[in-house]
């Protein structure tokens, strides 16, 4: 028996964006550093681990309502598809709708090369009707994989309301970048989080057992042993909080001490209490979301959420191109 094989594509997204981003990140006023760098191995690790915590409701909130749509969905969608999974991870949603839609062709897309490696492998042993690409890509800097040139049905899986880690404009660039993949009559089959009680956002992002503290930490760890640094994680904290008025989660983490920390020659000086944004976490209306994909040339085709309104996944079809 031949070993099932996964065509792969590498743009090599790395460690010189990281270096680049987190200099012009500490330079700045705030200080950020963007989300996508908590996915190296150990953070991709942690976040898994996030996705089964009782206060992180997201993913198995997400699970049920896909489990639930699915016969719905295979009538919107058709047959002989070509599915796109953004941010595929360990791609444990989308072996739902692989053997629901049966698509032809299934290509993952992710930034954390070791994960989506190990992740795709599995899908094409465990689907072997299936011809299965992978793209190591940074999507937030835009969609050219060579895999998705072919004239196919395209629908794109971007699940776990990833989008909700990219601001208002960032979320409708992205967008319209999926639906040029995509293409007029293709579909996006999105994961967003929504709007609700601040106690059940809070915890979420504050979990009993320091996992998400973990996660955001891990920043720290990645850039002194993949950078020239000195940065000491453990004088800085976890923080995160949900802004209303700007209808989001906020990330940071905050120094402990006053200090100075240096990255190859620069010294950055911190005090007491600041705080390095890291990551955003958008939560919708459905009715909202749906005015943010229109501008992107997407319309709402059907949304399903869970009984108690806390998740909702979307499908979105992609009419045109609206101007720019
Ligand atoms: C990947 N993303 C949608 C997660 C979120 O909820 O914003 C990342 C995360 N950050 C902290 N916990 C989970």
């Amino acid at each position: 028996m031949t070993a099932p094989s996964v065509r792969f594509y590498d743009a090599h997204p790395g460690t010189a964006d990281l270096h680049q981003e987190v200099l012009a990140g500490l330079r700045a006023t705030p200080r950020s550093i963007p989300p996508k760098f908590f996915y190296d191995e150990p953070g991709s690790e942690l976040f898994d681990r996030i996705c089964d915590l009782p206060e992180y409701y997201q993913t198995r909130t997400e699970t049920g309502i896909l489990s639930r749509a699915l016969p719905d969905l295979a009538r919107h969608i058709g047959a002989e598809c070509m599915l796109v999974e953004l941010g595929s991870g360990a791609s444990k949603k989308v072996r739902l709708l692989l053997e629901e839609l049966r698509p032809s062709d299934y290509v993952g897309v992710d930034i954390s090369k070791e994960f989506l490696l190990t992740s795709t492998h599995a899908l094409a042993r465990d689907y072997p009707w299936l011809e299965v690409h992978a793209a190591c890509v940074d999507f937030s800097g835009g969609l050219q994989i060579p895999a998705c040139d072919a004239a196919a049905h395209k629908v794109a899986f971007y699940p776990g309301s990833s989008i909700g880690n990219f601001d208002a404009a960032d979320a409708v660039r992205l967008m319209r970048d999926v639906g040029e993949l995509v293409g007029p009559g293709g579909h996006l089959l999105i994961g967003v989080d929504l709007k609700k009680p601040v106690g059940l956002l809070n915890a979420a992002y504050n979990d009993a057992a320091g996992v998400t503290a973990a996660f955001n930490l891990n920043l720290l760890h990645r850039i002194r042993s993949e950078l020239d640094s000195d940065i000491d994680p453990s004088a800085f904290e976890h923080y995160a909080f949900y802004n209303p008025g700007a209808g989001r989660i906020e990330m940071h983490l905050v120094s402990r001490i006053a200090q100075r920390v240096r990255v190859d020659d620069q010294w950055f000086d911190f005090e007491a209490g600041e705080s390095i944004h890291t990551e955003n976490s958008y939560k919708y209306t459905v009715a909202g979301f749906g005015a943010l994909a229109a501008q992107a040339g997407f319309r709402q085709q059907a949304v399903w959420v869970d009984d108690d309104r806390l998740f909702s996944v979307q499908l979105l079809s992609f009419d045109a191109p609206p101007p720019a």
